[in-house]
């Protein structure tokens, strides 16, 4: 089959899994691989059609994994390489397809090949990894190559006495970037880290920041964008560098060896121009990308946590969404849709309402049906099918966030106001909101100790105590839960996959701040995608994009079909013909 006929990855829903807080199966407080394995049939009956594994090979977890000390291993508290085995025979045995994460743009410190490199400066193995000798002020200070920060904050340069240079690590110190200019290094990487689980059958992999592996030569400074900091963002100059789309190509040629799907994470990346030029299918790079525009919304600019709550207006939420959508129209490319993963804040949190659990629950409905309706791959998070929330204002940052990113940032904000009072608290306002950790609790699957994610005495990370009543147990059997509702959306989602997967989408009324509505268009087929993004009734009148007028309500999170105004949190979908 050629790329441009449709691969079974254009209309899947793929179900991303956390290992380490989906299910523990041995009480040791740790999720594992056969946890994974014995939910299974759960996963297969919310109507997905793969799993996305986060990282589960060997790891001093820094990073939650996303330091990797060896891909052809398991970390033992998982499971190991057969427990593997088993975890891909078996979803394949249900019709379920399987991607691993694939992070090769660093390893760990404690990966081998960076523990003979940083050996000597002699090593064979030196120069596979970034290392730079050290910049001195007129005064004989020390100073780092160049002015970079790092995702974790601080420099991007990390000094090793040994050897007496700098190695660059764009994430934490203990994830050295790798040196994609060594084309040994890229050879033994692609062997081990893609090779070693394709000829075990995985179908794909979601790929961690793949524009960063080409970095501009030289590795000059970035212009000083934020004068009161020390070191800059420097994102356009370690993002799709010169030789980004030779190295994909080298991947490609072994990936389309095994037919293998690919998603990879395109951050600081906005311009269709640059965007297409991995995601279209005649470059042959990628499968699909996911953009961040969407998730980015309410962000800081420089800083991500730099901001406090709902920092958006939902015109800016329609623009990132048409930025996504856009990609495919008139094009040969493909898109992604999400608005979680292991690294963003509960969506309803952000976009709709928790303050009580019927607003939780009708938010996350019409967040659900936006999602089934947008164009591209579907992804969805664990826990987001039951509509899981943020961690409440009561949790403390020093105690209950485990991230190395909220810890950082809030020891950042601590140093550099005095531990000002005000600004503390709006940092942990910030991280309230937005942390990585709210993605990262255990799954809620019933109202026993923990969330019933784990028999033993206590999980690796606290859970959210609204488990007693947001669980997989209680939603299963309730027609108006949460999980039913998403069960329902992808049904329909497959039922009308010309127009809800492969459409043009259209924005209506781009300036309104309190709905959404857009048309999705496929032949002269029509889906009208109506959304109120509020607590309260808003003015709606179906618009006259249809034949006759004539269109059919197929979905909505209210029960009776009324034709006016928007209710609370209310989402439609209607079809029919075009005018
Ligand atoms: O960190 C960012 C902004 O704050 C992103 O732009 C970043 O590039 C992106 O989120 C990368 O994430 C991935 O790689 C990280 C890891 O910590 C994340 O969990 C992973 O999804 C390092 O491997
Ligand atoms: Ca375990």
């Amino acid at each position: 089959m050629t790329i441009t006929e449709h691969p079974w990855w254009k209309t899947a829903t793929v179900y991303q899994i956390y290992p380490a807080s989906f299910k523990d199966s041995n009480g040791d407080g740790i999720g594992d691989l056969n946890g994974i394995l014995s939910e299974l049939d759960y996963i297969k009956s919310i109507g997905v059609d793969a799993i996305w594994v986060c990282p589960m090979y060997d790891s001093p977890q820094v990073d939650m994994g996303y330091d990797i000390s060896d891909y052809e291993k398991v970390y033992p508290p998982y499971g190991t390489v057969a427990d593997m085995e088993r975890l891909i025979s078996a979803c394949h045995q249900r019709g379920i397809r399987i991607l691993l994460d694939l992070v090769i743009n660093h390893t760990s410190d404690q990966h081998r090949w960076f523990q003979e490199s940083r050996s000597s400066i002699s090593n064979p193995k030196r120069d596979w990894y970034i290392w730079r000798p050290a910049k001195y002020d007129s005064d004989g200070t020390r100073k780092p190559p160049n002015n970079w920060r790092s995702f974790f904050g601080g420099s991007a340069w990390q000094w090793d006495e040994h050897t007496q240079e700098y190695y660059l690590h764009l994430f934490c110190a203990e994830q050295p970037d790798l040196n994609w200019e060594n084309e040994e290094m890229r050879h033994a990487l692609y062997q081990s880290s893609m090779r070693f689980w394709l000829d075990k059958g995985v179908d794909g992999f979601r790929v961690d920041t793949v524009n960063m592996y080409s970095k501009v030569p030289g590795l000059p400074d970035t212009p000083v964008t934020d004068p009161n900091q020390e070191w800059q963002l420097a994102a356009d100059l370690f993002c799709n560098g010169p030789r980004m789309h030779e190295f994909l190509g080298e991947m490609n040629a072994i990936l389309s060896e095994y037919g293998a799907m690919t998603v990879g994470e395109l951050p600081f990346t906005k311009t269709v121009e640059k965007v297409l030029k991995y995601v279209s299918a005649e470059a042959r790079q990628l499968s699909m990308t996911f953009q961040f525009d969407v998730v980015d919304t309410g962000f800081g600019t420089d800083l991500k946590y730099d901001t406090t709550p709902r920092a958006w207006k939902l015109p800016e939420f329609k623009d990132a969404v048409f930025s996504t959508q856009r990609l495919i129209t008139g094009t040969d490319a493909w898109t992604t849709a999400f608005l979680e993963n292991h690294d963003q804040a509960r969506s309803i949190s952000r976009f709709g309402s928790c303050a009580t659990e019927e607003l939780r629950s009708r938010s996350g409905k019409m967040l659900a049906l936006l999602l089934a309706s947008l164009s591209g791959t579907l992804f969805v998070y664990q826990g987001q099918e039951i509509g899981m929330t943020n961690a409440p204002e009561s949790w403390k940052i020093e105690e209950d966030y485990m991230d190395i990113e909220s810890r950082n940032y809030f020891q950042y904000v601590v140093d550099k106001t005095g531990n000002d009072p005000v600004e503390t608290a709006r940092a942990k306002a910030a991280l309230q909101h937005l942390a990585r950790d709210h993605a990262r609790v255990p799954m809620q699957w019933d109202s026993s100790p923990h969330a019933g994610f784990t028999t033993g005495k206590k999980p690796w990370m606290r859970a959210i105590d609204n488990y007693t009543h947001i669980n997989v147990q209680n939603q299963t059997p309730d027609k108006q839960s949460v999980l039913s509702f998403w069960k329902q959306m992808l049904q329909l989602r497959k039922a009308h996959q010309d127009v809800l997967v492969h459409g043009d989408f259209q924005m209506l009324d781009r300036e309104n701040e309190e709905t959404f509505l857009f048309l999705k268009k496929f032949g002269s087929q029509r889906a009208l995608v109506a959304l109120n993004f509020t607590e309260h009734e808003q003015p709606f009148e179906v618009p006259g994009v249809f034949e006759n007028g004539n269109a059919v309500r197929i979905a909505s999170n209210y029960d009776d079909d009324v034709k006016g105004p928007l209710r609370c949190f209310e989402g439609r979908i209607y079809l029919g013909m075009a005018a």
